[in-house]
């Protein structure tokens, strides 16, 4: 008798601990479900967000960008009492094809080892050469001794990849090709006037502007970052 109550104990003890095994799994495959749901939620509400604190940091990045060239630049000016020219090809042969010509010029004047120079250390992410251009001589390079070891005519680009874009104050009406889309597609800029009285950015110096996020230029309207601003 006593061995058939065990027996019976055992089997109301066996059977608890499957029901209290089934209510466990239960319990944990719903609060994994809702889990998942929760923090599907929050990623499909914090990518808009992480996506805009990038790009507002790219923004800042390439402003600051903008602000150490431009002292460079000013540098250059002092000792070679000139802004660079809006396009060295005027003054040199290139392989070239006229497009991005102003920030390829001001990124070998400043490259020179020439009156004190090199006015500023390029960083290496900093230099693309998206048209692939060159010098066709050794001309300027014997004449500005800069620190590069070959004719490459490198872009400066901004924290989007483009590259900025520059024009000296002498040729603001003139029109000038650049490279202002992700996809390297053309167009033209020429200088940036004031949205209010349409009198030129920086009449007297340089204008330098970044096409901004959209990677489109508007010749310093929309989302262009300028040197002026
Ligand atoms: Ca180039
Ligand atoms: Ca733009």
């Amino acid at each position: 008798m006593s061995g058939q109550a065990s027996h019976i104990r055992a089997r109301e003890s066996d059977l608890k601990e499957s029901v209290m095994s089934k209510r466990t799994a239960g319990f944990t495959l719903i609060e994994l479900l809702v889990v998942i749901a929760i923090i599907g939620a929050l990623a499909a509400m914090a990518s808009p967000m992480i996506r805009n604190a990038r790009m507002k940091g790219k923004v800042t990045t390439t402003s600051s960008r903008i602000q150490e060239v431009s002292l460079a630049i000013d540098s250059f000016e002092g000792q070679w009492g000139d802004f660079p020219p809006s396009s060295f090809e005027d003054y040199f042969e290139t392989s070239g094809n006229r497009v991005d010509s102003g920030i390829e010029s001001v990124v070998l004047c400043l490259a020179t080892r020439k009156k004190g120079g090199p006015f500023v250390t390029w960083k290496e992410d900093w230099l693309e050469n998206l048209d692939g251009d060159s010098l066709a001589s050794d001309e300027a390079m014997e004449k500005l001794d800069w620190y590069f070891v070959d004719n490459q005519l490198w872009e400066c680009v901004d924290d989007f990849g483009s590259p900025l874009i520059y024009i000296q104050n002498k040729d603001y009406d003139d029109s000038f090709q650049v490279t202002h889309t992700e996809d390297g597609v053309q167009g033209t800029a020429t200088g940036a006037r004031s949205e209010k009285t349409k009198v030129y950015h920086s009449l007297t110096t340089y204008q330098l502007w970044s096409s901004g996020p959209d990677q489109k230029n508007e010749n310093g309207d929309g989302d262009d970052i300028g040197s002026w601003k």
